[in-house]
């Protein structure tokens, strides 16, 4: 089983929408679904908050780039629009392969620009960590630590009282 964790976020249009969507389009492959949490912008302060949440998926013999191919086409459905000038800018879905673990459930590491794993930014990112934490309370992102060291450590632990959790929202499929 090759075994990923994805990052969701949306933050313009029916955000919840974008990441049900999402949700649904994994049913295939889905484990899990995080809550959903409100949180401020990251890296580009001028846009709306955003919904971020977490999901664990497995597919038998995924290479790691399968994990990319199906984030892109899942933000391709939501018309996400890019904008080269922002890289940080507003959308209606942002996908991220956060980690990907192979089928020896080996953790993959690569610095291919393509698809780098771990996430880079992920293990600054509380809006990723702490979602990631209620799937997992031992979670370990490859080659930084543990979700819960990082999630003390500066720079994700100052924005963690910012990440709102919205129990309000649900992921389940309409
Ligand atoms: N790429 C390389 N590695 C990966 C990976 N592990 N996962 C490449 C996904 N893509 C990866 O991505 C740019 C290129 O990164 C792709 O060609 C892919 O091959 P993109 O989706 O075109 O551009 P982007 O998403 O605008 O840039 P980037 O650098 O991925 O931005 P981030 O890091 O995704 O940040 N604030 C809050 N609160 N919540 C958010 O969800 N998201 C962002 C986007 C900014 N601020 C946010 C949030
Ligand atoms: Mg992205």
């Amino acid at each position: 089983m090759s075994r990923a964790v994805l990052g969701l976020g949306s933050n313009l249009g029916d955000r919840l929408a974008h990441l049900r969507d999402a949700v649904a389009a994994l049913d295939d492959v889905l484990v899990l679904a995080s809550g959903v949490y409100e949180t401020p912008p990251w890296g580009d302060a001028e846009q709306p908050h955003y919904l971020n949440a977490v999901v664990l998926a497995v597919e038998p013999g995924a290479p790691p780039r399968r994990w990319l191919d199906r984030a892109q086409r899942l933000e391709t459905a939501a018309g996400r629009v890019r904008d080269r000038e922002r890289q940080f800018g507003p959308r209606t879905l942002d996908v991220d392969v956060i980690a990907v673990w192979d089928e020896q459930d080996e953790p993959v590491i690569s610095d291919n620009p393509e698809l780098t794993l771990p996430h880079p930014r992920a293990h600054l990112r509380a809006f990723v960590m702490r979602p990631w934490i209620d799937l997992q309370p031992y979670g370990e992102i490859p080659g930084q630590g543990w979700l819960t060291d990082l999630l003390q450590a500066e720079p994700a632990r100052a924005d963690v009282p910012d990440v709102r959790a919205r129990p309000d929202l649900t992921l389940e499929s309409r």
